[in-house]
């Protein structure tokens, strides 16, 4: 049977020859970027997905995409210090892991800052993002390729509303509610009025059901993905955090690809991540109706006493004064 000329079939051809040897067998084999993925989301994650079914297809040419989910292969929070160090090409990394190596980004984890999705577009696409970017790429050695759309975190809680109706701040006092790792996670838990637990997102399905923490917060579309809603019975509709992730990559593996490479890694970041964008919102409008055939009470909270407090206490943290002048003004007039 006539062996099928592959490169496979000629790599073979050429070590049985003794042609070639050590790094130049690698380099024929699979002259493509490996570009791996670390993300605590799941596979079934609106940015995973459209990370899997629209990024890796566009640069498949010339680059291998190999996604690892659910924190599997580096933890929630290791990501950005892994693709530092070289042994990771690419995240969907947060503002509050960027805000624990340059505290500035805690501009973008604050409360009730960014509006909706398309704020936070014109927001990264605006020139206040440079110095934030630049700092990234030069300090971390992490290029921000593009912005997705986590969703409008709401407080998830294991509580019936008739237990426990959340209308002001206040009512969260005294709730553990489990909130991500870093500093910037933990002072929105407070703001919100809840007394914060930090906890990595794998172990909150198994916390919640355990009831070793009261509550949660995420948007509708992981309180879905992760069957959250299994284990919770209510869900106030805080709004509390347009919340985003950046396409992350290894700036030396972008620099080294051609001009015409880089420029189709950006167009298929900035494409993946406008499919999860409509992706996540299409769900946020779906999930409601869902959530309640789950016999879950959702209802809105007052909102401005929200708003109020958790604006207050950014402006007087130690976050705010790490934020350079004037952007805060410009993130407001970029919204609506
Ligand atoms: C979470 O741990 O609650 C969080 O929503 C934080 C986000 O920054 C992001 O890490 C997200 O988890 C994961 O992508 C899982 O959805």
């Amino acid at each position: 049977m006539m062996t099928k000329f592959t490169r496979r079939a000629a790599l073979s051809a050429f070590v049985a020859a003794g042609v070639l040897a050590g790094s130049s067998v690698a380099g024929l084999a699979d002259d493509k970027v490996q570009l791996r993925l670390a993300t605590s989301g799941s596979e079934t994650d609106q940015r995973s997905v459209a990370m899997r079914d629209v990024f890796a297809p566009m640069v498949a040419e010339f680059a291998d995409y190999v996604p690892s989910y659910n924190g599997t292969i580096f933890a929630q929070g290791t990501e950005l210090d892994a693709i530092s160090r070289g042994n990771l090409e690419m995240s969907i990394a947060s503002a509050q892991e960027l805000a624990q190596f340059f505290p500035e980004f805690s501009i973008f984890t604050a409360g009730y800052v960014h509006q909706d999705a398309d704020h936070q577009v014109a927001v990264f696409n605006d020139s206040l993002m440079d110095p934030f970017k630049q700092k990234a790429e030069e300090e971390l050695g992490v290029k921000l390729l593009s912005v997705m759309y986590l969703g409008r975190r709401q407080v998830n809680l294991r509580q019936s509303k008739d237990e426990l109706t959340v209308k002001t701040p206040a009512d969260l006092a005294g709730v553990n509610l489990r909130m991500p790792g870093t500093d910037a996670w933990q002072f929105l838990g407070k703001a919100l009025g809840a007394s914060p637990t930090p906890m990595a997102f794998a172990e909150v399905y198994t916390a919640l059901s355990a009831g070793a923490v009261d509550g949660q917060d995420n948007p509708l579309p992981t309180v879905v993905d992760a069957k959250f809603y299994e284990v919770t019975n209510q869900i106030v509709l805080t709004s509390h955090l347009v919340d985003l992730n950046y396409i992350a990559m290894n700036a030396e593996v972008f620099n080294n690809l051609t001009p015409e490479q880089q420029a189709t890694v950006q167009k298929a970041a900035d494409a993946a991540a406008e499919a999860g964008r409509k992706a996540q919102l299409q769900k946020e409008q779906e999930l409601v109706a869902f959530l309640e055939e789950q016999g879950m009470s959702i209802y809105e909270p007052d909102l401005d006493a929200f708003r109020n407090q958790v604006q207050s206490m950014y402006l007087e943290s130690e976050f705010a004064a790490t934020w350079p002048e004037g952007v805060l003004d410009k993130i407001n007039a970029l919204g609506k």
